[in-house]
């Protein structure tokens, strides 16, 4: 059971990790050789603004009013404090300004019932393909770049699915949409209930510090283990969402147990 669950952290990451869906509109072609590696996992890390990623093994154009669908298999993406995932392109700085082709945003649990941000064709807010790439923690959207997306904004606690739609003549940019990656920033491995028959799920913010936000249906006792498997916290749980004090635990991978479900998170070194 311990070796399952290692193998479950290892292998889990923040981002991008399959594409079920594309359809690609008038333009489109390059990076199709490439598809879908070259929109799942991290974003170029030799992109900078002024030297945007520009290889066709990095980048895949969707051509007027194409789109493509990135889904999140090992991790869920969550509605944590501020925004919650990140769309790179390849915009690029110039003198006096930038070069953006963009792109509308939707998200979904079950990759079937879509629900787009709320966009601007003037100000270009709520859309994909705005800012530049500046190569640094892609995790981190102080420093990231690209284009953040809140899930607060459309009152949903977790999603899967992310939708790309190429603008086409509705927003007046500078052409065709190059999807680089998208990137969790809030994110859990979410384990479901396994002996319950109606699906039950724990949903905790990741990576965290002296607080950690914990959503779920269950009651009980949340339990708290080191990677060494020692309790080293634990907290009744009472309420749907509860916010617990972590300020005692060891950084690191930790594990969490409620009744039957686990989770694991990561606790940043302060
Ligand atoms: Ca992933
Ligand atoms: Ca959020
Ligand atoms: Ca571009
Ligand atoms: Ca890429």
């Amino acid at each position: 059971m311990m070796i399952f669950l290692i193998l479950t952290v290892l292998l889990a990451d923040p981002w991008g990790d399959a594409s079920p869906a594309v359809q690609y509109g008038d333009g489109a072609g390059y990076g199709q050789a490439y598809y879908p590696e070259n929109i799942l996992g991290p974003p170029d890390p030799a992109a900078t603004p002024t030297a945007p990623s520009y290889g066709e093994n990095n980048l895949l154009t969707l051509g007027t009013d194409g789109w493509v669908v990135i889904e999140f298999t090992d991790n869920t993406v969550i509605n944590g404090d501020g925004p919650d995932f990140t769309v790179f392109e390849n915009v690029m700085q110039t003198g006096s300004g930038y070069f953006r082709e963009c792109a509308f945003v939707e998200v979904s649990q079950n990759g079937s019932d879509w629900y787009m941000f709320p966009w601007d064709a003037t100000t270009l807010e709520g859309l994909a393909g705005v800012w530049p790439t500046t190569g640094e923690d892609p995790t981190d959207p102080a420093v990231s770049g690209g284009d953040q997306f809140d899930l607060e904004d459309l009152n949903l606690d977790w999603i899967r699915f992310v939708r790309l739609t190429d603008c086409g003549s509705s927003v007046p940019d500078g052409g065709l949409f190059d999807l680089d990656a998208v990137a969790s920033i809030h994110w859990t491995t979410g384990i479901e209930d396994e002996t319950g028959t109606a699906v039950s799920r724990v949903f905790a913010s990741s990576p965290f510090n002296s607080s950690l936000t914990v959503s779920t249906d269950q009651r009980g006792e949340l339990r708290c283990y080191s990677a060494e498997g020692r309790i080293v916290g634990s907290w009744p749980i009472t309420d749907d969402v509860s916010v617990l004090n972590t300020e005692a635990l060891p950084a690191g991978v930790l594990l969490f147990t409620i009744n039957n479900s686990s989770f694991t998170a990561v606790k940043l070194a302060q």
